[in-house]
């Protein structure tokens, strides 16, 4: 059956291939991120090579008035958001703890935290109106192992993993499913804007080891969204074969 599927985060990486996925299954979509041309670009591709429905809104997740104005000013179908796919997110710098820049830190703690729970706010009292819904969380393993200089990053991940187990309980008798996906490396812009525009030190970490591709990772989120409604995947931890955890990588040498 169609549904509608809200997604933060639409304009690149896991959102974008996410969009794709549950618009060639028919769903119709709220596509968001802060890059407007790029959202009205795939609207017009979306609505136009699966003949489905599209609403973009362009805002940034870390200002809470504009989260609740763009949430408010849906039109009335979009307003019964069957899937909400919490997926816009960063890291930013890679530094030892005592270095790190500050403006980083808030700017993670605001995204990834912050936005998430304006978000999740703004839309979960429909979804208890409707006693249905489900909560996608995108996580990461970040969440689950700290490695040096993840600091921050590893925090906000660390919170995604406690505010998914705590809306789990607490959205409960409301028949509302949360499902947080905790992915490895996946090769996206990701590396690009933690590492601030510097594509060669992005492009590295990638390097010699075939990492997953947003595509891998849409699958998965399209899998757990498509279960029966008695049905819920608490979490789903996904990584390279190649990648066993944070810190442990089989890599090629290069210089074979
Ligand atoms: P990308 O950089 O490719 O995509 C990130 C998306 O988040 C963009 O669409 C961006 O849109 C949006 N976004 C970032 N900040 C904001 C903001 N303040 N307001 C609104 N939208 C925002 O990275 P990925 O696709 O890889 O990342 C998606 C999620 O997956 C993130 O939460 C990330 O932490 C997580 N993840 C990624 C992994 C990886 O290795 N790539 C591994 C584990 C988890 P715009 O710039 O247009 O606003
Ligand atoms: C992204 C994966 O290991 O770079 O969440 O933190 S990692």
């Amino acid at each position: 059956m169609k549904k509608i599927i809200f997604i933060t985060g639409a304009s690149s990486g896991i959102g974008l291939a996410c969009a794709e996925k549950f618009a060639s299954a028919g769903n119709d979509l709220v596509i968001t991120g802060r890059r407007l041309g790029r959202l009205q670009q795939l609207q017009k591709s979306l609505e136009s090579k699966y003949k489905i429905q599209c609403h973009t809104a362009c805002f940034d997740v870390q200002d809470k008035v504009a989260v609740n104005l763009a949430i408010a000013q849906l039109p009335d179908y979009f307003k019964a958001i069957d899937i909400l796919i919490n997926n816009a997110g960063l890291a930013l710098g890679r530094d030892y703890f005592q270095d790190a820049e500050m403006a980083d830190w808030e700017t993670m703690i605001d995204t990834n935290i912050k936005g998430l729970a304006y978000v999740s706010r703004a839309i979960i009292p429909a979804m208890i109106k409707r006693r249905s819904g489900h909560i996608i969380n995108l996580g990461s393993i970040a969440g689950h192992e700290v490695y040096e200089k993840g600091n921050m990053y590893c925090a906000t991940k660390s919170a995604v993993d406690a505010l998914s187990k705590s809306m789990r309980i607490d959205l409960l008798k409301h028949h509302i499913k949360v499902t947080l996906i905790s992915p490895g490396a996946v090769n996206t812009e990701f590396s690009l804007v933690r590492f601030k525009g510097d594509q060669q030190t992005a492009d590295k970490v990638y390097e010699n080891f075939i990492p997953l591709t947003a595509t891998d990772i849409s699958d998965a989120i399209f899998y757990c969204a498509s279960l029966p409604a008695h049905v819920c995947i608490n979490e789903l931890v996904i990584t390279p074969t190649a990648q066993a955890n944070t810190i442990y990588f089989s890599k090629e040498d290069s210089a074979k």
